[in-house]
């Protein structure tokens, strides 16, 4: 597995072809999903793992993707420590109690030896995964606090998030508080998927963009490093991703990070223009373009080779996740396109 593609960008040794993967590869766009789904709610499929697994190895089988991500949520932790939390259809992650007062807070469930034995689905699940999967490596991932704490701040999907930064301004020990037990909760759901066999990480902020880099750096990077501390003495690189956080890339990769993904906003070059030298990215084609013709798709994907031909390490993603409604066989003739190019150097 050390001698995968997926690893040695990884690494920052390059790979002698593009090593691809999709952020949400596996889901809605597949049709074999949607029919393992039929009935199961989405987060009771997470729990189960030979669902879990099925729908894990779905799009590497369909697609020829160089990497499989676990099949999970990142609400999915919180679900397993007992938190009352649902995916709503067409919504996304929702929540009974939503978390606003210090009384919430003292109210959440401890994380102790309870909460690491009531992960055995998840490591069931990333040990069948693995099994099956073969030579392709499973990359395991959580939310980071700032994200995961915001839907429970929020109760559901927020475009600003302003419940959560009021909360970090009004009452700074309560989202101290809150910021930490989601560190925990998707620290040890990490740790639980590299023991079970995952070989790298992702953490993702996705929403963490809403911030200025004085509000991340003094009230959300440590917690986030505090969610990575739990891996860091595993030999797995750990990959921290946020959406519209170009002016947070070099404080994330300081939350303990050892590469940085990156959207379609910036481009690559100019990430690694950011970022300490030999520092591995990924990313980043505009999911947009899975919806253009093939003409505009493989000139953005040549960009995006071009763009990051000057990394140490470079793997091909989307600025971010695959929608629902994206045509299956538009990514699958996108990772042989990528294939079948050589990784060109700067
Ligand atoms: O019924 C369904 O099919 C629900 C759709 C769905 C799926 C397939 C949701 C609801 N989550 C997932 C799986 C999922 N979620 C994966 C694994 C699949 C894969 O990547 O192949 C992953 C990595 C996530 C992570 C996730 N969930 C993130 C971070 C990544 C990102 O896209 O930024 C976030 C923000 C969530 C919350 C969430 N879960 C689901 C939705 C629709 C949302 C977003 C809601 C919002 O807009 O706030």
């Amino acid at each position: 597995m050390g001698d995968s593609s997926l690893l040695r960008e990884l690494r920052g040794e390059r790979a002698d072809t593009p090593t691809v993967w999709f952020m949400r590869q596996a889901g809605r766009s597949l049709p074999e999903y949607r029919s393992l789904r039929e009935g199961t709610t989405m987060l009771d499929s997470c729990v189960r793992p030979d669902m879990a697994a099925e729908i894990t190895v779905q799009p590497v089988r369909r697609h020829q993707v160089d990497a499989g991500i676990f099949f999970s949520d990142i609400v999915v932790p919180a679900r397993i420590a007992g938190l009352g939390v649902e995916i709503k259809p067409g919504v996304g992650p929702v929540f009974d109690h939503p978390i606003r007062t210090e009384a919430d807070v003292d109210a959440l469930p401890p994380l102790d030896d309870v909460y690491d034995a009531a992960l055995a689905p998840i490591r069931e699940a990333v040990g069948l995964t693995v099994a099956e999967l073969g030579t392709t490596p499973l990359i395991g991932f959580a939310g980071a606090p700032f994200t995961v704490a915001s839907y429970m701040v929020e109760g559901g999907p927020s475009r600003d998030h302003l419940r959560t930064r009021a909360l970090m301004r009004s009452q700074p020990e309560v989202w101290a508080r809150l910021a930490a037990w989601v560190a925990e909760l998707s620290g040890r759901f990490l740790r639980a998927q590299v023991l079970a066999g995952a070989s790298a990480v992702q953490l993702f902020d996705s929403w963490v963009g809403a911030l200025s880099e004085d509000m991340y750096v003094s009230s959300v990077q440590p917690h986030s490093a505090a969610a990575l501390a739990h891996v860091a003495d595993l030999p797995v690189p750990r990959i921290h991703f946020g959406v519209g956080a170009a002016h947070l890339l070099s404080p994330m990769l300081g939350a303990g990070a050892t590469a940085m993904g990156v959207d379609h906003r910036l481009r690559l070059d100019q990430a690694l223009d950011l970022l300490p030298a030999g520092t591995p990215v990924q990313g980043n084609i505009d999911p947009a373009v899975l919806f253009t013709s093939e003409e505009v798709r493989f000139a953005e994907a040549r960009a995006v080779l071009a763009a990051g031909s000057a990394a140490s390490g470079h793997v091909v993603n989307l600025g971010h996740g695959v929608p629902p409604d994206a045509d299956p066989q538009v990514l699958t003739d996108l990772v042989s396109f990528l294939h079948e190019q050589g990784t060109a150097r700067a």
